[in-house]
């Protein structure tokens, strides 16, 4: 069984405490509930994670990358908040990895400020899902299991 990781970034810790009216009211538990069960329905492991340090994503998207290396990851989810359109270290760690990335945004970051429409790793992802609220989790997984379905 392959596996999917699902990495979050800074603030998402904070989801369902505040700006329910952008991110709706469902906790990072919640999300990872959801998350699961999509992984159950599509025979999928999942690793979630979240953390507020740039430099610990880049470590788990290393991790990512070794199970890649080993045929054994479905590929990675990240909703990588506001380093989205800053982390240029992002964009080289999931670059370097060769990992199938999915770039994730809860609230449809181009209806917001400016600042929000430019993306460091749109460029390296193979897909990028923004706006479907925390479904759109469950959506990413269920594309990284076609995904699986059309190359095997
Ligand atoms: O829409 C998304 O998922 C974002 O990645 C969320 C980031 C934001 O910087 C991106 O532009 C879009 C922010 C996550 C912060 O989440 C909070 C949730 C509740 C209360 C405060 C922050």
């Amino acid at each position: 069984m392959k596996t999917a990781y699902v990495l979050n970034g800074p603030n998402l810790n904070l989801l369902g405490t505040r700006e329910p009216a952008v991110y709706g009211a469902a906790t990072l538990a919640d999300v990872e509930q959801l998350t699961r069960l999509a992984c159950e329905q599509h025979g999928l492991e999942l690793v979630f994670r979240q953390s507020n340090h740039e430099g610990q994503l880049i470590d788990w998207i290393h991790e990512a990358g070794r199970l890649h290396a080993q045929g054994e990851l479905a590929g990675l989810i990240i909703n990588a908040g506001a380093y989205t359109h800053t982390s240029i270290a992002l964009h080289d760690a999931i670059k370097g990895t060769g990992v199938v990335c999915i770039e994730l945004h809860i609230s449809n970051v181009f209806a917001r400020e400016a600042f929000r429409h430019h993306s460091t790793i749109s460029p390296v992802a193979r897909g990028v899902m923004c706006g479907f609220g925390v479904q759109g989790y469950a959506l990413a997984i269920s594309a990284l299991a076609g995904m699986q379905a059309s190359a095997s």
